[in-house]
């Protein structure tokens, strides 16, 4: 059971990197930025050989992402590379996928042409481990899907895993087959290289290319992938898991979302999953909700990310139902409010709650009602004097006026879309004026970290919409579900904090952690505390001791610690109360 603390350390790898300043950009890649950033809205795929056993091995259910299956059951390279044979995706139709994109309201589309299994899914000269010639298939699909695009207006990339690679003896990551020390550099010269300029020349104009888990290569070996990459597409943009600074834009961790507006490290972007995998699994049917994905897309965009949204199609070549359903209802909402989000910058407000969410344009606000207020907003801080006040959804003028630092806004009981309405605000400024302690670079005194801007990690961790909170914080003995929130350089400095949270009194006592730190650096500050009864209801309670966060700090965790009896307990937030000290 060794090799699953493993899983974590590698993954850790691929999550440790906002902070980092991308390189200076030339002219193409400053030109393909801009673009990239109006675009807000892409398409993840990924799709291999793990699509075949889908989260199952020998009748045994996998737990974790689908994709590392071969890696979690240590499986052969003799026998994972069977699957080959029985690969034949005969549904597969790039249309349909680059249409459901385009549905979806998606503006861009990044597929696995190589994952960490090492199995290319584009015909390659320099390994036959490919779909082409490895597959009863036969065929190309990448050709076929970067075609789709071009036709329908939608910018194609691919992702590529640089150093791991369970199927090469100098790749990263297979110990089972190959317990000799590794040496990337034939590796790197034998397959990485030659696959990348076969996807970079044979695919059309990349609008990016999407390395994974940097992991070990050395700063001379990235270097080198980069020039790669930038000698035949001097505009592909290359993504921060290259490693080593060497990208033009940055990641946030898998599923995760800063707390605030984060501009420092120039842009970025969230890959998110609609469940909990990446590639198809069958028993996955944790499904995000189309509203919570639209809000989140609001609150990336207005924090000033993108958001590239997963779909794992089967081993057939059919991207499941219910992802399409889902994709289709926020292509739906976009069609409609999509002014809010393409092409805007983010908020000129701190996040403060999870009522609203700010984008702007010149002369424009754009308010993202996540949570129906009821029959007012009040949005303080305004400062610029607004002069037209309209829902996007029925362009209907809402009435409003100035009250004191700010404006209210005169609402319907009820909100006019079950998902997010949009109020659109003209104000007299071309960019928003906004008070002292309400700005985007100015973290609130009192900071309430709600369980919804938190990563909920875990196979069973949920979230209750009814009552905003998360539950089922399950211990496992190699995992543990919990709640992380992702500062982001927008706070440091010492806090007292308050944990809301309900419980029924006969499943209190277990002891909580709440830690801050950065991974893989031991410095890190640590509170506990034990859950106590609440009576099922919500209640405030003070933490004791003092939490620090350190400015470089990547995330402050939420966990159940030793037993899981207060598993269910509801958590709705954390406080954090900025110490004078
Ligand atoms: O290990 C991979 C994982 O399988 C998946 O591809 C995600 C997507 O961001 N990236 C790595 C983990 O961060």
């Amino acid at each position: 059971m060794k090799h699953w603390k493993s899983v974590g350390a590698l993954v850790v790898m691929a999550t440790m990197l906002p902070g980092q300043a991308p390189q200076a950009p030339d002219a193409a890649t400053a030109q393909a930025l801009k673009k990239f950033d109006e675009m807000k809205f892409g398409m993840f795929i990924h799709w291999g050989l793990y699509a075949i056993p889908a989260g199952e091995w020998k009748g045994k259910y996998v737990r974790g992402i689908g994709e590392w299956i071969m890696f979690r059951e240590r499986i052969p390279v003799a026998e994972y590379g069977q699957l080959a044979k029985q690969f034949n995706p005969v549904k597969f139709n790039g249309g349909e996928w680059a249409q459901l994109a385009k549905d979806a309201g998606m503006r861009y589309m990044v597929i696995t042409s190589k994952h960490h299994d090492g199995f290319a899914m584009f015909g390659s000269k320099a390994s036959a481990y490919n779909i082409v010639d490895a597959t009863p298939f036969g065929r190309d699909p990448m050709k076929e899907l970067s075609a789709a695009c071009g036709e329908r207006g939608l910018d194609f990339g691919f992702y590529y895993s640089q150093d791991q690679d369970w199927h090469e003896a100098n790749g990263r990551g297979n110990n089972w087959d190959f317990p000799e020390k590794r040496n990337a550099q034939p590796y790197l010269e034998g397959k990485v290289f030659p696959q990348v300029r076969e996807i970079l020349s044979g695919y059309g104009p990349l609008r990016l290319i999407w390395f994974d888990t940097p992991g070990l290569l050395s700063e001379q070996q990235v270097t080198e992938l980069r020039a790669t990459v930038k000698k035949l597409q001097p505009g592909c943009l290359i993504n921060q898991r290259i490693g080593h600074g060497r990208h033009d834009y940055a990641q946030t961790g898998d599923n995760a979302i800063p707390i605030q507006v984060y501009t420092k490290d120039g842009k970025w972007e969230v890959p998110a999953t609609l469940n909990d995998t990446w590639g198809y699994k069958k028993n996955d049917q944790h499904w995000k909700d189309p509203r919570d994905l639209i809000s989140k897309l609001c609150d990336i965009v207005s924090k000033g990310g993108n958001y590239l949204l997963n779909v794992g199609p089967t081993a057939e070549g059919v991207i499941p139902a219910d992802s399409q359903r889902i994709l289709r209802t926020i292509g739906q909402w976009l069609a409609v409010n999509g002014e809010a989000i393409y092409g805007t910058s983010p908020s000129p407000f701190n996040m403060r709650d999870i009522t609203w969410r700010a984008t702007a344009k010149p002369g424009k606000l754009y308010l993202h009602i996540l949570n129906w207020p009821g029959k007012s907003l009040r949005v303080e801080g305004l400062e610029s004097q607004v002069t037209k006040a309209y829902f996007l959804a029925n362009k209907a003028a809402v009435k409003f006026k100035k009250a004191g630092n700010g404006y209210e806004f005169a609402l319907p009981a009820k909100g006019l879309d079950e998902n997010v309405t949009v109020l659109a605000l003209e104000i007299a400024d071309q960019q928003a004026k906004v008070a002292d302690g309400f700005r985007a670079d100015q973290a609130p005194a009192r900071l309430d970290l709600h369980a919804w801007v938190a990563r909920l990690q875990g196979e069973e961790i949920r979230y209750d919409w009814a009552t905003q909170s998360a539950t089922h914080l399950k211990v496992f003995e190699q995992e543990t579900n919990r709640l992380l929130w992702y500062p982001y350089k927008s706070l440091g400095g010492k806090y007292d904090v308050e944990v809301t949270y309900s419980c029924d009194n006969a499943a209190a006592g277990s002891k909580f952690r709440i830690t801050s730190g950065r991974r893989g650096v031991a410095e890190r500050s640590e509170l506990t505390g034990v859950v106590e009864g609440t009576g099922g209801k919500f209640a405030t309670k003070k933490v004791a001791g003092v939490l620090t966060v350190n400015p470089g700090a990547e995330t402050i965790n939420f966990q159940l610690e030793g037993d899981d009896k207060s598993a269910g307990m509801k958590i709705s937030k954390m406080t954090l109360v900025k110490r004078a000290d």
